[in-house]
């Protein structure tokens, strides 16, 4: 360190809660501190040193104490997510298994592009006591532990092993979490014994300091390029991503849509980036899509993605954009996906290079045909009544279907509700039927489809926005994985509502073994049956008392009707609320519309089992139709 004119001795533990709680981002003149709040679970690891520290600066940097460390993780990116990514939480945990158990969640944030501070404690750095309780020896390498493990899942990974290394390392820190292209999960990892040292540190370190959150414009010359494709498309179809909502473009699309009269098509994290009733709103694209999208997404020359990093589940596992000679024109703030499909890039921020697009465009007068105006409003139309179909229950005073729940609950949104979602059947019905009435209130996590993502996210949106109803949709195999945070919920009185749906089993991946020769194997919770399969009577678990019993109100539906009120009740409640019900198989009038594109999960080349052979057929066809965009 070089010679500073004043200084302030702390232990780095205490020089890094004061450093986190000066940061502020800074975007369209909105400023905000960038490190809202610290989640906590402590340990030999980290309790001496940041636990000491958070209780001395505790008037500077709010806590949570979670109950997981890996859901703690969920709770900041729900909380970073519903921020636009301008403000995030920080997470400690002690050594070994509180510090592995980040890696999900980690992996999630940065799968997603969420900012996400990680503080694990980690073993001496002197290993003066080594090995200390939970400490891995590796005996080929002195300097591993188990927060290597965090290495590949995290956009930045520092060990600091010195007190004066937290200098460079807390600054790299918030140049990777502020910027837009590299954000995600970001780790510090902090020797026990280095968090509690004392060191002289210099006062600028501890002055505010603001983060400028960048939106490069597009560069001239790809500029033209994209204006060139679009004019020249005949069937262009708009894909749009995460990057959407990440960027605050949505009234820049809206206003790239009307100019041009091109069609909207969402995936997971880019729906609700146009209302649901905007006439150029298609719905979900994909696996999961809508009529409407798929089929202009079959026939389209021109894919206009924005901020998408066309996954699997978007693309049809290459199946989709199948017109000859289609081209992708992909406007995304990372080359990385800007280039992918062997697309123009258009590598700028989404909102900045949508209204240098649109202003382009307009120069020329440029919009599509109307007939395709009308084939895709027509399309549209057709696909509203099938939502109404699988949403409305004839008869009350029946067990609901699922896509029954989703429309009972259809009923009572409005723009202040935020639903949340990650795994399961759920996504795939909402991608295809929810209808999306606000920018943020669709947040589905499908970039890691993590289940047990939902009960800790809507902890993070409700605090992120405590005015705002804040949804977590679960099914029985999603709770079971990680409900615990709901008594953080209760201790905190964060008013969160969940919609628990029972279904006795993983009913997704049960229908997805049956269509590729799994026979439904493993996936019921059933008893043993003679034969040693779980194909018995249901188990006698009361997931609704499990609920009540960690402290939150319960409120159990058996039919339609009593579902309705009891979504009303949770809705209008100011204290953690659990829906819970238990739902029908939906058959082929009731339930979802079946997906409208392929997805591709291989099946078995050799098996004996008729089921396995079959779908082999059927898979082998389908692979001859997938594309290569080169
Ligand atoms: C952590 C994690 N483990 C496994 C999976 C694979 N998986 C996806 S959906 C699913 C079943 C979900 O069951 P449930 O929440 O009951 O929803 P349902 O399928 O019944 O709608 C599983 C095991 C996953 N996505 N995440």
């Amino acid at each position: 360190m070089t010679a500073q004119t004043s200084t302030t001795r702390l232990t780095v533990a205490q020089a890094l809660v004061r450093f986190l709680a000066a940061q502020y981002t800074e975007r369209d003149g909105v400023r905000q501190r960038l490190i809202g709040a610290t989640w906590g679970i402590f340990g030999h690891g980290n309790v001496a040193g940041l636990g000491q520290a958070l209780v001395e600066y505790g008037d500077e940097m709010p806590f949570h104490q979670g109950r997981n460390e890996q859901s703690m993780v969920h709770a900041a990116v729900g909380y970073a997510r519903q921020s636009n990514r301008l403000s995030t939480h920080a997470v400690t945990t002690s050594i070994g298994p509180g510090a592995t158990n980040l890696v999900t969640g980690a992996a999630l944030a940065t799968v997603n592009h969420i900012p996400v501070l990680l503080l694990p404690g980690d073993t001496f750095a002197t290993r003066v006591a080594d090995p200390v309780l939970q400490q891995l020896e590796v005996p080929y390498a002195g300097d591993v532990s188990v927060n290597d493990t965090l290495r590949p899942v995290s956009r930045y990974f520092d060990r600091v092993t010195r007190p004066e290394a937290l200098v460079p390392a807390a600054l790299q820190a918030m140049r990777v979490l502020t910027d837009p292209v590299e954000t995600g999960a970001v780790t510090l990892a902090l020797p026990q014994d280095v968090q509690a040292e004392a060191y002289d540190w210099p006062d600028e370190f501890f002055a505010e300091r603001t983060w400028t959150v960048r939106r490069p414009a597009a560069d001239p010359a790809e500029l033209a390029e994209a204006v060139r494709a679009v004019r020249a498309a005949r069937r262009p179809l708009i894909v749009a991503g995460g990057g959407v909502h990440h960027s605050r473009a949505e009234e820049a699309l809206a206003e790239f849509a009307d100019a041009t009269g091109i069609p909207v098509a969402s995936t997971q994290a880019g729906k609700g980036s146009l209302r649901h009733d905007h006439p150029q709103d298609v719905g979900g694209v994909g696996h999961t899509g809508t009529a409407t999208a798929d089929e202009l997404a079959r026939t389209a020359d021109l894919v206009i993605g924005v901020g998408t990093r066309y996954t699997d589940f978007t693309t049809a596992s290459h199946t989709l954009f199948a017109a000859d000679g289609v081209r992708f024109l992909n406007l995304n703030i990372a080359s990385y996906d800007g280039h992918k499909l062997a697309g123009l890039p258009l590598v700028a921020d989404a909102r900045s290079a949508l209204m240098e697009l649109t202003a382009a465009l307009r120069t020329h007068g440029h919009r599509v045909a109307d007939a395709y105006v009308s084939e895709y409003a027509e399309d549209k139309e057709r696909w509203e009544q099938r939502v109404d179909a699988c949403y409305e229950a004839e008869e009350p005073d029946t067990r609901p279907t699922q896509p029954q729940v989703l429309g009972a609950l259809d009923a009572l949104a409005d723009e202040s509700d935020v639903i949340i979602n990650a795994a399961g059947s759920l996504p795939g019905d909402l991608h295809k039927l929810w209808r999306a009435r606000s920018r943020d209130q669709y947040h589905l996590e499908y970039g890691y489809s993590c289940m047990g993502y939902e009960i800790p996210a809507a902890i993070g949106v409700k605090l992120a926005s405590p005015e705002r109803n804040v949804w977590a949709l679960v099914g029985d195999g999603t709770y079971l994985m990680m409900p615990t945070e709901i008594v953080t919920a209760v201790q905190e009185g964060i008013a969160i509502k969940i919609l628990l749906v029972q279904n006795h089993g993983y009913a997704s991946i049960g229908g997805l073994s049956e269509s590729v020769g799994g026979e439904r194997f493993g996936t019921a919770y059933r008893y043993t049956a003679d034969d040693g399969t779980f194909t018995g009577a249901p188990l006698p678990v009361d997931l609704a008392a499990n609920v009540a019993s960690l402290g939150m109100r319960v409120l159990r539906a058996r039919t339609v009707r009593e579902l309705r009120e009891a979504l009303a009740e949770a809705r209008r409640a100011d204290t953690p609320t659990c829906v819970y019900v238990e739902t029908e198989t939906a058959d082929t009038v009731s339930g979802p519309p079946p997906a409208q594109a392929w997805w591709d999960v291989p099946v078995a080349e050799t098996a004996t089992r008729p089921s396995a052979v079959k779908a082999r057929e059927l898979y082998e066809r389908h692979v001859s139709t997938r594309r290569r965009h080169l």
